[in-house]
């Protein structure tokens, strides 16, 4: 008799977002098949004991072979991106396909899976960016796109070369409204940065440090604020990406508790670092710095506080890998401003050991909690959900089996992008995956990668419940309803 299952998984602890159970995973044609106690033989079998049994880490937050708007081109390609994020636990990651202005969207698309297709190991989706809102692009471009499995985009209200004013950005609300997108928000006041930016030129004060002087934590929440007002104003749901002040996760706070649907994410780097480590000697600072930028001791405890208590409801890297050299970081090598630095900083790979250790190991989150903050959430908030996010009987069979009690000192030689840098060298986590498994094929294991480059499958993303408008209507549209038949957008 054949094996019954492709794969079975023995003696683990299952971790879901709601449950904690002992079960054995039964796994065929890469799908879970059955969860259940003393299952019947695999053609392969890993015993897990001891081991926590999670589903597949899923990053909604992560730039991979994309060029920023100032044309510095990430270290990571799909491989290596896809590579380090399965090492760290990840088995499905959403990047961008970022338009740039007087780009075709639908072109952007096509030259995102071109790169994607022969390199990535696990399964991937993308978001977009929306930059240039034409009306060919509003008009046309983004609403078919979104039809066809692109439901989430980004969009910034900060730098020179992507910004989306007031105006058209209420279009785009509008139109995420009318097709059931999910708008995930840049949110930082361009003209306070420009304008800060300016004084501290001026006063030859152009060190990493300043980096984070020119981005206030004001300059965070006045515009939080302001993009969750205007998608108030259109009664459609939007996503706070990459929050770091604790006065914007404050007004985030404040609008879920008045029922708004506004999702919140944040990132490791904003519970790890501060805007002291900008201050290393020469330019070494420039290794921390990224928009927004990591703030204090304080505010890092806010942002916990956040992870606890719901404010946050992904925890993604915002992987934006440039090497620390005159390719990425610095441009103009020592004599680079921080006006001219890259911004963005790698974490593909650490971003679930950090959130495991910080998180389980001290006592600040329960496994539950880690593992909707690092998968679950995402797949549900992105259209995903069940095939990714979870284990359960039909779910794609995506894993990783973690080791709670190992020991790992971060250092750069350990990970497997292609930055050259950790911003966490030398930090001592608990916890880590052993084994990761995308739809039923060992991916990793024992630190060695078995997945071939483009195993990896494109994963079209449904309209989420999460991107539904409440259905409230503000005062002064209730008038315009009483005498006008036809919706005012
Ligand atoms: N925003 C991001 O999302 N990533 C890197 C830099 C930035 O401003
Ligand atoms: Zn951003
Ligand atoms: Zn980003």
């Amino acid at each position: 008799m054949p094996p019954a299952y492709d794969l079975v998984i023995r003696n683990g602890k299952i971790v879901t977002a709601a449950d904690t159970f002992d079960a054995d995973v039964c796994v065929r044609d890469g799908r879970v098949v059955a969860l259940e106690g003393h299952a019947g033989p695999g053609a392969r079998e890993i015993d897990a004991t001891g081991r926590l049994v999670m589903p597949g880490g899923i990053d909604s937050h992560c730039h991979i072979e994309q060029m920023s708007s100032a044309g510095v081109v990430c270290a990571d390609d799909f491989y290596s991106g896809t590579v380090s994020a399965a090492f760290g636990g990840t088995t499905t990651v959403i990047p961008f396909a970022a338009q740039h202005r007087g780009q075709s969207l639908r072109q952007v698309v096509r030259d995102y899976h071109a790169a994607a297709e022969p390199k990535a190991v696990v399964d991937y989706a993308f978001h977009l960016i929306i930059s240039d809102p034409t009306e060919q692009v509003l008009g046309q471009e983004l609403p078919a796109l979104i039809g066809d499995g692109y439901t989430s985009f980004k969009i910034y209200m900060t730098y020179e070369r992507l910004r989306i004013a007031d105006g058209p950005l209420l279009d785009i609300l509008a139109l995420a409204r009318r097709t059931g997108a999910l708008v995930m928000v840049h949110a930082e006041n361009h003209d306070m940065i420009q304008w800060m930016t300016e004084r501290l030129l001026e006063q030859g004060l152009v060190r990493p440090l300043f980096h984070a002087v020119s981005h206030p934590r004001l300059a965070e929440s006045e515009a939080t604020n302001r993009a969750i007002s205007l998608a108030e104003l259109v009664d459609v749901p939007v996503l706070l990406v990459h929050v770091s002040a604790p006065e914007a996760a404050r007004v985030i706070r404040e609008a879920q508790t008045r029922g708004l649907r506004i999702y919140a994410e944040t990132c490791p780097q904003y519970v790890m670092l501060g805007a002291d480590d900008l201050d290393k000697s020469g330019m070494d600072g420039a290794m921390f710095c990224c928009s927004p930028p990591p703030r204090d001791a304080a505010g890092q405890a806010a942002i916990w506080q956040g992870l606890v208590n719901g404010t946050f409801q992904v925890f993604s890297s915002d992987h934006a890998p440039y090497r620390f050299d005159r390719t990425g970081k610095l441009p103009r090598g020592d004599n680079t401003t921080f006006k001219e630095i890259a911004n963005g900083l790698p974490g593909l790979e650490t971003r679930l050991p950090i959130l495991f250790s910080e998180g389980v190991w001290r006592g600040r989150i329960t496994v539950n909690q880690f593992v909707a903050l690092g998968a679950t959430n995402h797949a549900r908030l992105y259209g995903l959900y069940p095939r990714k996010g979870t284990i359960a009987v039909g779910s794609d069979a995506d894993m990783a089996i973690w080791d709670p009690d190992r020991r790992v000192k971060l250092t750069a030689s350990l990970l497997h992008d292609q930055v050259g840098y950790t911003p966490y060298e030398g930090v001592e986590l608990t916890g880590w995956p052993v084994t990761v498994i995308s739809r039923g094929r060992i991916v990793v294991d024992q630190g060695k990668l078995h997945a071939t480059r483009g195993s990896g499958q494109f994963l079209k993303c449904a309209q989420a419940e999460a991107a539904k408008p409440l259905g409230r209507v503000v005062p002064e549209l209730a008038t315009v309803r009483r005498f006008s038949d036809r919706p005012l957008f």
